[in-house]
């Protein structure tokens, strides 16, 4: 399908995931191309920290997209995503190939949509393998990360052709960069930031909450909250951190009680911001200009006290909450 002298762009989702970029790095070494010849695409930037660690460490250059540059190429290739996600903003594709689900199909020429693979890097690996290609260990860490992340440690939607791929990639894969992705490294500051935050922990009712007050990054918020969850008798934790001009909430608890963080964080913030998630962990970014609006002041302690009252009246008032700590009581 691809021509020698063909330039072929390589699109991928917006905030490109570790799936996603290992596909476009597989389907250019396939195509026995370049980052010149076949440069990889994305709306947006890559935001997660884990992803943004990945793209430096295996130095993956993603070019931002845009509806006229990709124009001018000759074959649009897409892989972990398909034409109906880019809508108008990118009508064609000549290569899809994809693993999720409930797409309307689309008129491209090449389609490889396998709904049952737990990552498109099973399918990417398995088309290396039957190519004979060479896989390189930049390449391998890149797919079995990818493999590995879209199936959570392989315990989600994992097949035996995930099982297989990745245990075809795992010798190939630098094993020590893999590492890295996973831990990444905290600030020195930071120090300073958790042995306060540590000072004032206190579980009442379950439940953990702290306001870390003005942090770094994003991600410091979300690892302290995982961090608070392993203490015993922890089922709820709320941390919360100024981020630039916005107050950050993470929500988690063990995904073992009824109540839905999503849902609490929803109804505690969804007026004065972004509110949502998952059953297990949920996020809200509050402008502080709207916070100090609703609540008076945005110094660090007074936050603290008024999230754990809202936190505290927020748990005990739903019923269901109420009555699974009950049965869990019962079954202790
Ligand atoms: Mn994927």
């Amino acid at each position: 399908m691809v021509g020698e002298g063909d330039r072929v762009a390589i699109v991928l989702q917006d905030d490109p995931d570790p799936d996603a970029m290992a596909s476009a790095m597989a389907l250019r070494t396939l195509l026995g191309r370049n980052k010149l010849t076949t440069p990889i695409f994305s709306f947006t930037p890559v935001t997660r920290p884990e992803n943004r660690t990945m793209v430096h460490l295996l130095e993956i250059e993603i070019t931002p997209a845009s509806t006229e540059a990709l124009a001018a190429f000759d074959k649009v290739a897409m892989v972990d995503v398909q034409p109906p996600y880019f809508g108008d903003k990118l009508p064609r594709a000549d290569i899809v190939i994809d693993h999720h689900p409930g797409y309307a199909p689309s008129n491209a020429p090449f389609q490889d949509i396998r709904t049952r693979y737990g990552s498109t890097a099973t399918i990417m690996t398995e088309y290396l393998i039957c190519a004979e290609e060479r896989i390189s260990e930049r390449l391998a860490t890149a797919l079995l990360y990818g493999v590995r992340s879209d199936t959570v440690l392989l315990k989600r939607r994992v097949t035996d052709d995930d099982l297989l791929a990745f245990t075809h990639l795992y010798p190939l894969a630098n094993v020590n960069l893999l590492r890295h992705i996973d831990r990444p490294e905290l600030p020195l500051t930071f120090a300073k930031v958790l042995s306060r935050a540590m000072s004032r922990l206190e579980v009442n009712n379950g439940l953990v909450v702290l306001n870390l007050g003005k942090v770094a990054r994003d991600d410091l918020i979300v690892q302290m909250a995982d961090f608070c969850l392993q203490f015993e008798g922890v089922e709820w934790v709320a941390v919360a951190g100024k981020l630039g001009s916005n107050l950050v909430i993470a929500l988690r608890n063990h995904a073992t009680t009824r109540v839905s963080a999503g849902e609490t964080v929803r109804h505690i913030f969804g007026d004065i911001g972004s509110a949502g998630g998952h059953r297990d962990m949920a996020k809200a970014v509050i402008p502080l200009r709207a916070w100090r609006a609703r609540e008076g002041t945005t110094r660090d302690r007074a936050i603290e006290g008024r999230l754990r009252q809202l936190f505290t009246v927020e748990l005990a008032s739903s019923p269901e909450e109420t009555e699974s700590r009950a049965l869990q009581r019962g079954s202790e």
